[in-house]
């Protein structure tokens, strides 16, 4: 295969096996059909990015059903507040300013734009979260951002001050598509700032949930500045962030237009020493990928021959990985409570794990609840202390012992 980035010879490290659309959930009468590729990761020796081999086809992933409302957490909505507010704050002047967010959901970040009477405009592809937005009163296109919107923007709204993202640039195959948009969209002093899972945090606690059919890439500064400097961007500022167990905030603007915080040196400097750019780390990725699955499937077969209950909690995208290649099904796993309407009622994809809804869960406490939405635990711990109260145990699939 070639490098999604530089075109460079490269090929996958490992397999996770076959694995479905992981925001595919499905109803019986769809098993059948149900569509299957091959996860494959790999990583470009030569620009540093970690990447997947095959993605699936855009609309089969993100269209008027797609299952994931970024509203679901309140620990989020506060997070993009914040992030909204820092935005403006650091590098919008006046109230003439123009926005722009890629992927924005059901608008849970650019409202705080609109709140502020400030122009914004989220493209979003999913009809329906995009509907949700506006709403909120977030004014959103649908559409997938490319040069070609980019430049139907500017001739309509004129260009922008900062183009935004927040999990959404791992999701795109065409990055340099995207980088191209970006430098038709921005003001010479305009900035790009957006948020990812980080590889530093994934490789660091085998967290290889994160990788799915949805994240073709994941992210580090050394892969971000490789990619950005041949479309005249440079990484001016870097900020870790807390959030989907660890994600990095990029702020990039034109080569030589604002001052370079310390951060980047030191950040992409301690990737360095953590073998970011190294192939080698990448098989020992894989080796604590094998560890994990065989720590976790013995966990659960020793909670079955214990004849004790065992639930998920949050029919997250990651779990998708998890369940399809540790091939855990219902045998093992009697459902998984989510919050998400149109989840509930539906199977998990690949391995048919019933999805029910939060009440099943706090009705019917189990014995053990296995956490995949282990990205947002404090907010879950907060909420659900009754069940660890009432003798409940929670695992996860983290650990490789
Ligand atoms: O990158 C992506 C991120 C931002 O969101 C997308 N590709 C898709 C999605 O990934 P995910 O599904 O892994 O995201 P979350 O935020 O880990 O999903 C949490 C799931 O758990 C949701 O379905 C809602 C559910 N949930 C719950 O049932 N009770 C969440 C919380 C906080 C809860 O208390
Ligand atoms: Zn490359």
């Amino acid at each position: 295969m070639k490098c999604r980035v530089c075109q460079h010879e490269i090929s996958p490290f490992m397999t996770f096996g076959r694995m479905p659309i992981a925001n595919g959930f499905l109803t019986a009468d769809k098993f059948d059909g149900e569509y299957f590729f091959e996860l494959k990761p790999a990583f470009c020796d030569r620009c540093f990015t970690f990447q997947i081999e095959d993605q699936p086809e855009p609309e089969l992933m993100f269209h008027d059903q797609y299952a994931f409302f970024s509203r679901t957490s309140a620990f989020m909505q506060r997070h993009f507040q914040a992030y909204g507010n820092w935005v403006r704050e650091t590098f919008l002047d006046d109230s003439e300013s123009f926005v722009v967010e890629l992927g924005s959901n059901d608008g849970i970040m650019l409202e705080h734009f609109a709140g502020h009477g400030i122009s914004h405009l989220g493209v979003e592809p999913s009809a329906n979260v995009a509907e949700e937005a506006r709403r909120h009163g977030v004014n959103t296109m649908v559409e997938f951002f490319g040069p070609q919107i980019a430049q139907h923007i500017v001739a309509e709204y004129g260009q922008a001050d900062a183009l935004m993202a927040a999990n959404v640039m791992c999701h795109i195959p065409d990055i340099n598509g995207i980088a191209q948009g970006a430098s038709t969209l921005l003001k010479p002093r305009g900035v790009f700032i957006f948020e990812d899972p980080y590889l530093g945090a994934m490789i660091d606690k085998t967290t290889y949930d994160q990788i799915y059919d949805e994240h073709v890439f994941i992210f580090s500064a050394l892969s971000v500045s490789n990619i950005f400097a041949p479309h005249g961007f440079e990484l001016i500022d870097l900020l870790p962030q807390e959030t989907h167990g660890g994600s990095m905030r990029y702020v990039l603007a034109r080569t030589g237009q604002r001052q370079v915080s310390a951060n980047v040196a030191r950040i992409i400097a301690e990737e360095k020493s953590a073998g970011l750019d190294q192939s080698g780390t990448y098989d020992r990725f894989r080796a604590d990928c094998e560890a994990s699955k065989t720590r976790l499937v013995n966990l659960l077969r020793a909670e079955k021959e214990a004849h004790r209950r065992v639930v998920g909690y949050g029919a997250t995208s990651k779990s998708t990985t998890i369940l399809n290649y540790c091939q855990i099904g219902p045998d093992l796993i009697e459902f998984i409570s989510d919050t998400t309407p149109i989840k509930q009622g539906k199977y998990s994809p690949g391995m048919h794990i019933p999805v029910k809804p939060y009440e099943a869960f706090t009705e019917n406490y189990p014995d053990t609840a296995l956490l995949f939405a282990w990205n947002h635990k404090t907010e879950i711990m907060e909420k659900e202390s009754r069940f660890a109260s009432s003798g409940g145990k929670w695992i996860t699939h983290i650990g490789t012992e």
